[in-house]
């Protein structure tokens, strides 16, 4: 960088020019070595100017008094240049920090003009523009992908009635019932105050505290042990408004609604032994693996599904459907589902469209509305502050990923970053200068607030009907496979392993005895941990039936589309079984990646070359949902003794992988101490057994594995 060294076009290094070099010789120089970096004169096209629109004709070296001399304060070009670059970055939203965006489409299916006079949900077969980001919740902007965390799952329909967020989480609850205590739940999860860590992390003891000291969140909390919190994509995540809205009609009628979003890709979680590797190995995988299977025109698609009811209904239900912390189980109120979601190009730029993204709970449009969650009027009172602060003045409506599709009039003017100015001279209304004078209401399309009735008293209460913390945990706990109540017991013990006193490790399972005494047994034995009294309850644990909607595994997807194999290859492997794996693949809509000792590929027994995606060591099999071991009989006597190659057939093995194989890959597993293949490995014999594998991979895990290699399998009953 500092150096006046430079390039040539051949990629020879060309010496420092002399002392004596004046500032004309040096743009001379400068020309002469370029390479990519200077263009000729007449490339007016292309010429690099400052912001001010100056070209610049050096752009490797700074203004400087002599060779060696001072540089100047005069050089504008790199004070501008630094200046900007300071700059660049904007704060980090508080929560939600790290995500990714894409652009899509939402078609609707099925109309709800019965319902609403929203345009987006009423013309059926009409398209609409979206912008979705998902992210994690408690980690900072750089942070890993595969946290234990929520998902965020915000969506901003670009409608022709102006822009409708739905900005929703893939977690159908939340932690707490009032806003008030959204500060604290933050500050509790995030990195502790004094030592700035841990990262990304719930398993500490700030957030064991706080959860331990607010029963309402303990359904929440059950949601976040599951595997819910790794899913393995975001296109294998649900996505939940949370909160009730109305939907009105055109005569002022309201109905309660919540939206869901049910992903066509099936729903799909890895195992936290997994996830720490994935973290390590590609801390982006959420974000490559969406950017991927849009390039790769594999779109992902959700159905936008509605719960419809009424006053009534809601009366019905065993707990208030205004409480945040409480769902409403698909068994109870069905999921109409009325559109779908496309989402179909990446964005150009990060910064533009996934970075400068605003969202905002009170972004609705005529005929949808609000109900009276006390969460949502908190959120929809924080949203405008957010985006002041991160995107710097009133006006981020201007930017693009930000601007309505549809015409924007109205007397707002001037502040920072202004790009929309109004021409004319009113800037007022009601004004007299007839049609020169400017927009003008109108209360025939214009949005009118549902006029609820309202009446109280002035006073800072929780409802009564909020008080009920434990049922829907424990309906949530008994919804799951056996398997998936494992992971939860795991999830808890991991997490109150990390936490450091005692105290709260006890105070954690007391909850847990309300909702299931079996898991409390389960996690206080996992901990070593006498079993706590349990704890106060402000209402009894109701038995809820179970709703097997809420079940990862019962809801997982049906064929192998999207997901991803590592094929291990060495030199002299089968190219006719390479062939017709690849082709079974291709054909399920499958993706896969070469895995070879060097990135330049392999020699097939065919004398073919087949280059690789990975080498070993960049590849390792946490990042494939089922892998193919295939190396040749030489091959794997090099693969045996290479520690990574061993950690390939391991770490597919523990998370109850499928494994396809050759003959000869059976040194390797020997070698990598998986010494007792189950069903879950698929001799690949002839080309022939390719697709059976295939079909096998579509279950995606053999979960009887898991028995055998936990300790903590001992808790399960039975395997799914
Ligand atoms: Fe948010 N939330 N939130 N939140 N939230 C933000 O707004 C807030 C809550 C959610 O991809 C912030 O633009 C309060 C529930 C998502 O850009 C901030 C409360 C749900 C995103 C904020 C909640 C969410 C945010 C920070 C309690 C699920 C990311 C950056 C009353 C339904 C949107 C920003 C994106 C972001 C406040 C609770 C979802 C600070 C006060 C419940 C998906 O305004």
């Amino acid at each position: 960088m500092g150096t006046r060294s430079s390039k040539s076009d051949s990629g020879k290094t060309k010496a420092a020019p002399s002392a004596k070099t004046d500032q004309a010789q040096s743009y001379a120089e400068a020309q002469g070595h370029g390479g990519e970096t200077h263009q000729s004169t007449d490339d007016l096209a292309r010429t690099m100017t400052t912001q001010q629109g100056v070209p610049i004709a050096d752009d490797q070296n700074s203004l400087r008094a002599g060779e060696r001399g001072p540089t100047l304060l005069e050089d504008f070009i790199l004070r501008e240049k630094i200046f900007h670059f300071d700059h660049e970055r904007i704060p980090e939203r508080v929560v939600h920090a790290r995500g990714y965006g894409a652009h899509g489409v939402f078609e609707l299916t099925e109309s709800l003009a019965d319902y609403t006079r929203a345009d987006v949900l009423s013309t059926v077969g009409q398209q609409t523009e979206v912008f979705v980001r998902f992210s994690t919740v408690a980690g900072n902007k750089g942070s890993m992908d595969l946290a234990r965390d929520v998902r965020g799952f915000a969506v901003k329909f670009y409608t022709k009635q102006g822009n409708w967020d739905i900005v929703g989480n893939n977690i159908p609850v939340f932690f707490i019932q009032d806003p008030i205590k959204f500060p604290d739940l933050v500050h509790a999860v995030k990195q502790e105050p004094d030592r700035a860590f841990p990262q990304a992390q719930s398993a500490h003891d700030n957030y064991w505290d706080f959860a331990s000291l607010s029963p309402e969140a303990w359904h929440m909390v059950m949601w976040q042990m599951s595997d819910r919190t790794i899913p393995r994509s975001f296109r294998t995540m649900e996505g939940f408004g949370v909160h009730s809205f109305r939907l009105v009609d055109a005569e002022g009628k309201s109905t309660f609604v919540k939206f869901h979003w049910k992903p066509h890709q099936g729903l799909q979680s890895v195992l936290w032994n997994e996830a720490v590797k994935i973290n390590g190995a590609d801390p982006d995988f959420h974000r490559r693996d969406l950017w991927q299977a849009i390039e790769n025109g594999d779109f992902p698609q959700w159905d936008l599904g509605v719960q419809l009811f009424d006053q009534e209904t809601a009366d019905r239900l065993p707990f208030d459907h205004l409480d945040s912390t409480k769902l409403i189980p698909e068994e109870e109120v069905p999921v109409r589902i009325v559109g779908t979601m496309t989402l179909n190009r990446n964005v150009d730029n990060f910064f533009a469209a996934t970075e400068q993204v605003a969202f905002c709970t009170q972004n609705v449009v005529p005929g949808i509305d609000f109900s009276d969650d006390p969460l949502l009027h908190g959120r929809n009172f924080s949203y405008l502050d957010t985006q002041l602060k991160r995107l710097g003045g009133p006006n981020f409506t201007h930017i693009p990923v930000n601007a309505p599709r549809c015409p924007v009039m109205n007397f707002q003017q001037d502040g920072h970053m202004a790009m929309h100015n109004p021409k004319g001279r009113a800037n007022y209304e009601p004004n007299s200068w007839g049609p020169d004078g400017g927009p003008r209401e109108n209360p025939t399309i214009g949005y009118r607030s549902f006029p609820a009735e309202v009446q109280g008293t002035k006073q800072r209460i929780r409802a009564e009907t909020f008080a009920d913390h434990y049922s829907q945990a424990r309906q949530f706990f008994i919804s799951q496979m056996p398997i998936e109540q494992k992971h939860i017991g795991d999830a808890l013990v991991f997490e109150l392993s990390k936490v450091e006193r005692v105290d709260i490790r006890a105070r954690a399972v007391s909850h847990l005895r309300l909702i299931d005494e079996g898991l409390a047994a389960t996690v206080a034995d996992g901990l070593g941990l006498d079993l706590p009294e349990p704890a106060q309850a402000a209402k009894p644990t109701l038995e809820l039936p179970p709703s097997p909607k809420l079940s990862i595994l019962g809801n997982a997807p049906e064929d192998f589309k999207g997901r991803k194999m590592g094929i291990l290859l060495t030199d002299g492997s089968s190219a006719e079984l390479f062939a017709a794996l690849t082709k079974a693949l291709d054909a399920e809509g499958a993706l896969y990646e070469v895995v070879a000792p060097k990135i330049g590929g392999v020699t097939l027994d065919d004398g073919t070359k087949v280059p690789a995606q990975q080498k070993i060591d960049g590849g390792p099999s946490v990042l494939y949902d089922a892998v193919a071991v295939l190396p040749s009989k030489a091959g794997v006597a090099m693969l045996a003794k290479d520690a990574t190659a061993k950690d390939f057939v391991a770490d597919a093995f523990a998370p109850c992988k499928f494994i396809g194989h050759t003959e000869a890959a059976a040194t390797l597993f020997q070698a990598a101490g998986v010494t007792e293949p189950d069903d879950g490995f698929i001799a690949l014999a002839k080309a022939k057994d390719a697709k059976g594998f295939i079909v096998q991979c579509r279950s995606l895990r053999f979960w009887a594995r898991e028995l055998r290699v936990d300790l903590d399998a001992a808790a399960l009953k039975a395997p799914a």
